[in-house]
């Protein structure tokens, strides 16, 4: 059994998939914590997690001007600053259940909670390029870096993804080759010893269990890139789909959702208020600048409060623009509105580019449940 060596996992979390292991926290507990406990941050692997002796462990890295570099784990900790950043990861299907209940798709079926958000520390993935002879000569050629995991399929294949150089080696692009998350050692589900985090984009290309890069100038060739994680039109189906015609995905969307009160649950009219409470994201590092929340279906709205800290800790200083690559957490008191027979709750998120979500999930569905983004909606009963 290949998944005979798989690490033990929190029993709060909820299991999308066993073999491989997929799984997300309870959305009800998602936004306690701004940063997310890494025993409950969500789990996503391709393949069994591949078990690395940190001794015998070696990052190689081609299509530098002096020929391929091998790397240990702990040159890669002693020549390069450790830089650390708090970022927020979401897979590309997080929601996904919304587009299936509008017509089935292909993939997991996600709640909302197939994001999350953790400090993470390591090299910069600019640092080690430029050392090992990335310069104008290459730059003049490559267009893409390519990443490959350890983790391997039946037939020997590794996950793979690749994003463009721009991003890989931009000072702006806070692109890591990290070896902590929050303040600790990688866990073995999150990439042991070391991944790449690629804030702003898509959880897809944040490669675990990082075994090789390579500098390009075409895309990673894996199924990862090629033929999946693309986005559709409604319109199109599993007979006319032709992946070639769309790009990979990198940067997401503006995204938010609720996660309290939970669907089904009943609202006491008599306590007047109710709280709501949510996370919000968007991708390429804009900054979410502002939370719409309605108990009305939509009809009519309210501000949300949004919080960059844990609470009793002081709010993280504001990101410098373009570079904001953690979520906020929100929250609002809203009233009830007098004659109301049920409450449906609504959120919607602003980015800095005021980029808003779609109202509806119908104009945004796609054969592969990708970039489900539309305003969350959550019914309760009043009693
Ligand atoms: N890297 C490797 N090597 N193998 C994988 O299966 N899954 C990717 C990405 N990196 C994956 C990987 C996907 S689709 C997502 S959403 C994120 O890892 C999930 O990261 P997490 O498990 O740390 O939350
Ligand atoms: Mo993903």
């Amino acid at each position: 059994d290949p998944y005979s060596a798989e690490p033990t996992r929190h029993p709060a979390l909820q299991i999308n998939s066993l073999k491989p292991f997929n799984a997300e926290p309870p959305a009800s507990i998602l936004s306690d914590n701004y940063i997310t406990p890494s025993v409950i941050f969500f789990k996503r692997n391709h393949l069994p997690v591949p078990r690395v002796d940190p001794e015998a462990y070696r990052l190689e890295i081609e299509g530098l001007s002096g020929g391929v570099v091998s790397l240990s784990l702990s040159e890669l900790k002693s020549r390069f600053p450790k830089h650390t950043i708090t970022a927020t990861l979401q897979c590309a299907g997080n929601r996904r259940s919304e587009m299936n209940k509008v017509k089935q798709v292909k993939g997991l079926n996600w709640g909302i909670a197939a994001i999350s958000n953790a400090t993470w520390s390591g090299a910069r993935l600019r640092d080690v390029l430029l050392y090992y002879g990335f310069g104008p000569e290459v730059a003049a050629k490559a267009k893409h870096v390519q990443f490959e995991g350890l983790d391997k399929d039946v037939t020997g294949t590794a996950y793979g993804a690749s994003i463009p150089l721009n991003k890989a080696v931009s000072e702006e692009g806070d692109v890591l080759l990290a070896y902590e998350m929050n303040g600790e050692d990688l866990p073995p589900d999150h990439g042991y010893p070391v991944r790449v985090v690629v804030p702003g984009v898509v959880g897809a290309r944040n490669v675990k269990w990082l075994g090789k890069i390579v500098v390009s100038d075409e895309e990673s060739k894996s199924h990862w890139q090629q033929n999946d994680y693309k986005g559709f039109s409604p319109g199109t189906d599993w007979d006319t789909v032709d992946f070639k015609s769309a790009p990979a995905i990198q940067e997401l969307p503006i995204q938010s959702a609720i996660t309290h009160p939970a669907e089904g649950t009943s609202v006491d009219r008599s306590d007047r208020e109710v709280t709501v409470k949510g996370y919000a994201w968007s991708g390429g590092g804009r900054e979410v600048v502002r939370v719409d929340v309605s108990v009305d279906g939509g009809k009519t709205w309210h501000v949300a409060k949004l919080r960059t800290s844990d609470q009793g800790q002081h709010p993280a200083p504001p990101p410098p623009p373009g570079r904001a690559w953690a979520w906020k957490l929100w929250e609002i008191d809203v009233p009830i509105p007098h004659r109301a027979q049920e409450l449906e709750i609504v959120c919607k998120a602003v980015d800095s580019g005021y980029n808003m979500q779609p109202d509806t999930v119908a104009p945004i569905w796609n054969l592969r449940g990708v970039l489900s983004n539309a305003w969350h909606r959550v019914k309760l009963a009043l009693s």
